[in-house]
């Protein structure tokens, strides 16, 4: 596997080096709204800690994300107003990773309407 690089683009964004649509922060993730949703509310959370994606990741780095991970999903669905919630996560390019810095997916569902490809 390839070793965490740092000019990732949500490390500049954890950086504060580009902008993002911050919506909830704490002293281990940050969560932002995700440019292209998959549906109304997909948001994301970025652990703060360097590693690449689940295969590299430090157990406690994965266990404080996890509870702001169903934070975030029980927040998104009742701000949305959403009948349920996926949540989602992708390790190297044959996983359908394209940002190589740890984040998962909170992607609020509706009944009847199916994720966008
Ligand atoms: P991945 O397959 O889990 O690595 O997908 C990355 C996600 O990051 C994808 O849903 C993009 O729309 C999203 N994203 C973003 O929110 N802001 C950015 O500047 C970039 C990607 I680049």
């Amino acid at each position: 596997m390839m070793p965490y690089d740092d000019t990732n683009i949500f490390a500049k964004i954890l950086r504060g080096e580009i902008p993002s649509t911050k919506i909830y922060e704490t002293d281990a993730v940050l969560a932002i709204m995700d440019i292209m949703p998959q549906s109304e509310g997909h948001c994301l959370v970025i652990p703060k800690s360097a590693s690449r994606n689940l295969l590299d990741a430090e157990d406690a780095a994965l266990q404080s994300a996890m509870v702001e991970v169903a934070r975030l999903a029980r927040a998104t669905k009742s701000a949305f107003g959403a009948d349920g919630v996926s949540v989602m996560q992708f390790n190297e390019a044959a996983g359908g990773q394209t940002v190589y810095h740890l984040h998962f997916h909170v992607i609020p569902r509706y009944e009847g309407l199916v994720l966008k490809g």
